[in-house]
């Protein structure tokens, strides 16, 4: 099984349709925790705490640097409900960590922005 670097090292950064675009039009099953007309929540399928789930827009945007003056407020509604689903779905009232992977160093492997919240467990510092 590829490690995560090992797949983002391996991932193409976006011709045709990515996994997460084919959970949005129902292509591939996925339980939402949360959904709204702008984006939605999923729990990750490879956990990295006990708590981890990822917010992803609607509109397919690749990757943070590709976002544009035009996506400030969607940027900021994804946060806002990261938030809330961490505290109200997750209960993750102890604190928890949110991280947006950018590129192959970054280690992104699926080119549909996204932001992971991890949380159910003490974070370190720095991460690997
Ligand atoms: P990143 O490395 O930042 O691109 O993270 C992609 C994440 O997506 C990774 O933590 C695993 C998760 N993931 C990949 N495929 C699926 C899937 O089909 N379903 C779910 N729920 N998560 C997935």
């Amino acid at each position: 099984m590829a490690s995560e670097v090992e797949k983002a090292q391996g991932a193409t950064g976006g011709e045709g349709d990515t996994i997460f675009g084919k959970i949005l039009k129902g292509e591939i099953p996925c339980k939402f925790i949360y959904e709204d007309e702008q984006c939605v929540a999923f729990d990750d399928v490879s956990p990295q705490g006990p708590t981890h789930f990822l917010v992803i827009p609607r509109k397919a945007i690749s990757k943070l640097d590709d976002v544009t003056r035009d996506d400030e407020q969607l940027l900021g509604h994804m946060l806002l409900v990261a938030k809330k689903v961490a505290i109200e779905i997750k209960n993750l009232d102890k604190g928890y960590r949110v991280v947006i992977n950018n590129g192959t160093e970054g280690a992104q492997s699926v080119y549909h922005l996204h932001i992971h919240v991890i949380g159910g467990r003490q974070m370190e510092w720095p991460p690997g």
